[in-house]
C-alpha cells in the first residue's frame, strides 16, 4: 500500500465511518480513521486463513483464558502488516502526529499480569507461525483498575476502555449462545436433562490477530453477557422504571469487571458464574464449529485441542462431558476419554493460597449437573487408578487443580524449575499415578512487541547487522555475538540504550517532575506488588544504600535510579503498604541534598502494558528477586533480558534458564535456593538471627520504625517491620545480606561501561530462546499434536 492510498483510506473512513470532516476532526477521530484503514488491510488475509483452515480440514487450537492482557493494538497491526512507512508518510501529508495517535489508544487491560500477558503473546505467536488457533475470553467492560497515588497511597479508579468505540472488533450478534445456571436435574438412567432456573446470553465479539508480515490471521473471540429477555415493557408502562431495567443490569454484570486478583482465591459466586459463562460459551462454540465440519464426535481430539489457562476454565472438562454424554448420547466413559484427549491444562502457580477451590454447596446450587458429573469423573478416576485418596471433590470442596489434572491428557508447568516442583509438591500424588502427564513448556514473549515495536533503536541496529530474520526466528539473535566483539558496534549498542534512557528521563521529568541522571544505573522492578515478589527487599536495600551515602556523601557513589511499577490487589493491605512505603521513600530521598545526585526513587502510577513498553527498553538492571520456589516463571524477566538489561535475581522460575543461557558471568545471582528456603523456614528465629547478623539490615528496619519516611505517622509501617522481624515467611531478612553483596557487584560492574555494554549485548544475543514462538512450537509438538498451515504471501 502506498502512502497516498493510505492517506485516501484514512480520509475515507474519517468522512464515511466517523462522519467527520478533516477540518473538525480531533485526535480520536484521526486515530479511529487510521485504525479502520489499517484494519481493512488485515481482513482479507484473516478471511483467507480461515478459508484455508476449513478447506484443509486443519486441527484447531483453542486457548481458553479468563484474561488477555493485549494492551494497544494499532502499532502492533501497523508493524506486522509492514505499513510503518505508508502510515508515517500519509500522516505527515495530513499534518497529523503519529505518536499522538498511538498514545491516544486506551490499553485493553483485560488481565492482571503475567498469565494474561502470556495469553496475548501466545495469540500473536500462533498467528505468526500460521497455526490455526482461536482465543476465547471475556469482553470485560472494565479491565484492571487504574492506579493513582494520593499522599503515596494507592487509589483505584474504574478502567473504562469501552467508553470509546473499540476499533479492532467485529460484533457478532448472530453468535449468541444460551447459558444457564441453577435449577434442577432430571436423571434418565446414566444421562440427565438439566433445567436451569436462570438464563442469559453470551454474545461474540471478534478481534483479528495478525501475525508477522500478515502471513496468517487468527481470532480472539470475547464474550459479552446479555439478558435473554431485555427490557420489561409491561413494568415500565406500570411506572416501575427501575425494576423494568433490572433483569438487563443483572445479566450484564457477568462481563462487567475483571477480578483484580492474582494469586489469592476469593471464593466469590460472581467469579464462579463468570468462569462458567466463559467456558460454557466457548465449549458450545467449539462443538458447533466442529459439527459444521464433521459428523463423528469421536474425531474431536484429532481436530481440536483445548488449552485451559490455569484452572479458571477448568469446568471445561465436566461441561464437555455433559454435552457428549447427556446431550449427544455418548457413553460416559467414552465421553470422559474424548474430553481428556482434547483438553490440556497449564498450571501457573505453586502458592497454596492461589489454588482455586469452590464449596460443594455453591457449586451444587449453581451447576447441579456438573457437580454430579464431577463425582462420577472422580469415581471413574478411582477405578482407573485403583486408588481412593485423590479426588477433585474432597472435604466439602471442589479442587479445580485436581479437576484440571484428571480431565487433561497433559498438564504443563511454565518453567523448568516450576514443572519439577509441581511433581514434588502440588501434584505429587497425581504425578505418581500419571507419570507421563506433566510436561514443561517454559514461557516466552513475542519479539515483535517486546523488541521490534518497543525498542526501535535496538531493533534497527540488530537488523542492520544481521538482517530482519531474527524477528520471526529469534534464535538468530545469536548472530550478533560476533558484532559484540567489535568495539565500534558495541558503542552503538550502548548509544541506543543511552538514547532510550534519555527518552525515559524526559518522560519522568515531564510527568512526575523528578530529575534523573541518564548516566545512572536504571534499576527496574516492574510486576504486580506481592510479598513473594519481594519489592520490600529492594526497598530495604535502597534504604541501607541511602544511609551509607549519607554517612559518606563524597565517596564517589555509582548513581542509581530505582524504578518501580505495579499494582496491588485492592484488599491486600500489606501490598498496599509496600506501595506507600516506596512513595514515602521517594519523597524523602529525592529531596535529600546529600544523596539525590546518587540515588532517586521513581514510582510512576498505573503500570500497564504501554508503560512496560516505555520502561523496559531503558533498563540497565532487571530485578527478579522473588523467594526461590515461589515465582512460577516470570515473563518480565525475559523482556528485560531481550532488551539488554542484566538481571539481579534468585534461582527462581525462568531466571534459572535465563542464567544458563546468558552465562553466569552476565547475571548477578544471589539468595537461597528453593531447597534452602524450605530448610531455613523450619528453623525457628531465622528472621531475628539474620537481623542480628547484618547491621545494615537492622539499621534500615530501624529507619522505617523511627518514622523517617512517615514523620506524621511513625507507626505507619509497623505491620511490615513486625512481620519481617518475627515471621518473614518470604525470607526477606535471610536473603538481605547476599542481595546487598550482589548490588555492590552491580555498582562495580557498571563502572566499566564497555564491559557492561558487552554483557548487556550478550543478554540480547542469547535471549532468542525466550521467544513465545519457541514456546508455541513446544506446545504444538508435545501437547497439541498439530502443525502450521502453509501461509499467505508476505504483506
Ligand atoms: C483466581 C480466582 C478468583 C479470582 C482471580 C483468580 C486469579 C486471577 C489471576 C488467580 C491468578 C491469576 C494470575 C496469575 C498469574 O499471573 N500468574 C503468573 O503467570 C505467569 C505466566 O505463566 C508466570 O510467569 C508468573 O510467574 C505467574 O505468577
Amino acid at each position: 500500500m502506498t502512502a497516498s492510498e493510505m492517506k485516501n483510506a484514512i480520509l475515507h473512513h474519517l468522512v464515511y465511518t466517523l462522519g467527520k470532516d478533516a477540518a473538525h476532526a480531533k485526535t480520536y477521530d484521526w486515530r479511529m480513521a487510521l485504525s479502520f484503514a489499517v484494519r481493512d488491510q488485515i481482513v482479507d488475509r484473516w478471511f483467507e486463513a480461515t478459508r484455508r483452515t476449513y478447506a484443509e480440514h486443519r486441527k484447531r487450537v483453542y486457548y481458553l483464558s479468563l484474561e488477555f492482557l493485549i494492551g494497544r493494538l494499532l502499532k502492533d497491526a501497523v508493524i506486522n502488516m509492514r505499513l510503518e512507512e505508508a502510515v508515517q508518510d500519509a500522516l505527515d501529508a495530513l499534518k497529523i502526529d503519529w505518536h499522538e495517535l498511538l498514545e491516544d489508544e486506551p490499553d485493553a487491560a483485560l488481565g492482571n499480569g503475567g498469565l494474561g500477558r502470556l495469553a496475548a503473546c501466545f495469540m500473536e505467536s500462533q498467528a505468526t507461525l500460521g497455526l490455526p488457533a482461536m482465543g476465547y475470553g471475556i469482553r470485560y467492560e472494565h479491565g484492571l483498575f487504574r492506579q493513582s497515588f494520593e499522599d503515596g497511597r494507592q487509589v483505584e479508579e474504574p478502567e473504562d476502555w469501552l467508553s470509546q468505540t473499540h476499533a479492532w472488533e467485529f460484533v457478532r450478534p448472530e453468535v449468541a449462545i444460551d447459558i444457564g445456571f441453577g435449577g434442577h436435574v432430571q436423571e434418565i438412567g446414566s444421562r440427565a436433562n438439566w433445567y436451569p432456573s436462570e438464563m442469559l446470553i453470551a454474545m461474540a465479539h471478534d478481534t483479528p490477530v495478525i501475525g508477522w508480515k500478515g502471513r496468517w490471521g487468527n481470532t480472539l473471540r470475547l464474550w459479552e453477557s446479555r439478558p435473554m429477555h431485555g427490557f420489561d415493557l409491561a413494568r415500565f408502562n406500570r411506572g416501575d422504571y427501575a425494576a423494568a431495567a433490572e433483569p438487563e443490569a443483572l445479566a450484564r454484570t457477568l462481563s462487567r469487571v475483571l477480578y483484580p486478583d492474582d494469586h489469592t482465591e476469593q471464593g466469590k459466586e460472581l467469579r464462579l458464574k463468570q468462569e462458567f459463562f466463559h467456558t460454557a460459551a466457548s465449549i458450545r462454540d467449539i462443538i458447533r464449529r466442529f459439527e459444521s465440519e464433521y459428523d463423528d464426535l469421536k474425531l474431536l481430539p484429532k481436530k481440536a485441542a483445548i488449552q485451559i489457562n490455569d484452572t479458571h476454565p477448568a469446568i471445561a472438562g465436566p461441561e464437555l462431558v455433559r454435552i457428549l454424554h447427556d446431550e449427544r448420547g455418548m457413553d460416559f466413559e467414552e465421553a470422559v476419554g474424548i474430553a481428556r484427549n482434547t483438553i490440556s491444562y497449564t498450571n501457573h502457580t505453586l502458592l497454596p493460597e492461589a489454588l482455586e477451590t469452590w464449596g460443594e454447596a455453591r457449586m451444587g446450587r449453581l451447576l447441579p449437573r456438573h457437580m454430579q458429573l464431577i463425582d462420577r469423573i472422580d469415581d471413574l478416576h478411582r477405578r482407573e487408578t485403583g486408588t481412593g485418596h485423590v479426588n477433585a471433590h474432597q472435604d466439602g470442596k471442589v479442587h479445580m487443580g485436581t479437576l484440571g489434572f484428571i480431565m487433561a491428557h497433559k498438564v504443563n508447568g511454565v518453567a523448568a524449575l516450576h514443572t519439577e516442583l509441581q511433581k514434588t509438591t502440588v501434584f505429587k500424588d497425581l504425578h505418581e499415578l500419571h507419570p507421563d502427564r506433566i510436561v514443561n513448556q517454559t514461557n516466552g514473549v513475542t519479539p515483535r512487541r517486546w523488541l521490534l515495536s518497543c525498542n526501535p533503536r535496538l531493533a534497527s541496529l540488530i537488523t542492520e547487522g544481521i538482517g530482519d530474520g531474527w524477528v520471526d526466528h529469534a534464535e538468530d539473535l545469536e548472530k550478533i555475538e560476533p558484532l559484540v566483539a567489535d568495539p565500534a558496534w558495541l558503542d552503538r549498542y550502548a548509544a541506543a540504550k543511552k538514547a532510550n534512557k534519555v527518552d525515559l528521563s524526559n518522560w519522568i521529568a515531564e510527568t512526575m517532575e523528578i530529575g534523573v541522571d541518564p548516566d545512572a544505573i536504571f534499576d527496574i522492578q516492574v510486576k504486580r506488588i506481592h510479598e513473594y515478589k519481594r519489592q520490600h527487599l529492594n526497598l530495604l536495600e535502597t534504604i541501607a544504600h541511602w544511609q551509607e551515602i549519607r554517612d559518606n556523601p563524597n565517596a564517589g557513589w555509582v548513581p542509581r535510579v530505582k524504578i518501580f511499577g505495579g499494582k496491588a490487589f485492592p484488599n491486600y493491605i500489606y501490598a498496599k503498604d509496600m506501595v506507600r512505603l516506596a512513595n514515602d521513600m521517594a519523597r524523602v530521598m529525592n529531596s535529600d541534598p546529600l544523596t539525590s545526585r546518587y540515588l532517586k526513587v521513581v514510582f510512576p502510577p498505573n503500570y500497564n502494558v504501554s508503560l512496560a513498553e516505555r520502561l523496559i527498553p531503558a533498563a540497565d538492571l532487571s530485578e527478579q528477586i522473588s523467594t526461590a520456589g515461589k515465582e512460577a516463571s516470570g515473563t518480565g524477566n525475559m523482556k528485560l533480558t531481550l532488551n539488554g538489561a542484566l538481571t539481579i535475581g534468585t534461582l527462581d522460575g525462568a531466571n534459572v534458564e535465563i542464567r544458563e543461557l546468558v552465562g553466569a558471568e552476565n547475571f548477578f545471582l544471589f539468595g537461597m535456593t528453593a531447597e534452602e528456603v524450605m530448610a531455613r523456614r523450619a528453623e525457628a528465629g531465622h528472621a531475628a538471627r539474620a537481623i542480628a547478623e547484618d547491621h545494615r539490615l537492622a539499621r534500615a528496619l530501624e529507619a522505617i520504625r523511627s518514622g523517617i519516611f512517615s514523620p506524621d505517622e511513625p507507626g505507619r509501617y509497623h505491620s511490615i517491620t513486625e512481620n519481617l522481624s518475627h515471621h518473614d515467611y518470604f525470607m526477606v531478612c535471610s536473603d538481605f545480606t547476599d542481595y546487598w553483596r550482589a548490588q555492590r557487584e552491580v555498582d562495580t560492574a557498571f563502572t566499566d561501561p564497555k564491559d557492561w555494554a558487552r554483557k548487556a549485548a550478550l543478554n540480547t544475543a542469547r535471549a532468542g530462546w525466550f521467544s513465545s514462538d519457541r514456546t508455541i512450537r513446544g506446545y504444538m509438538k508435545d501437547i497439541w499434536h498439530t502443525d502450521a498451515a502453509p501461509q499467505v504471501a508476505d504483506a
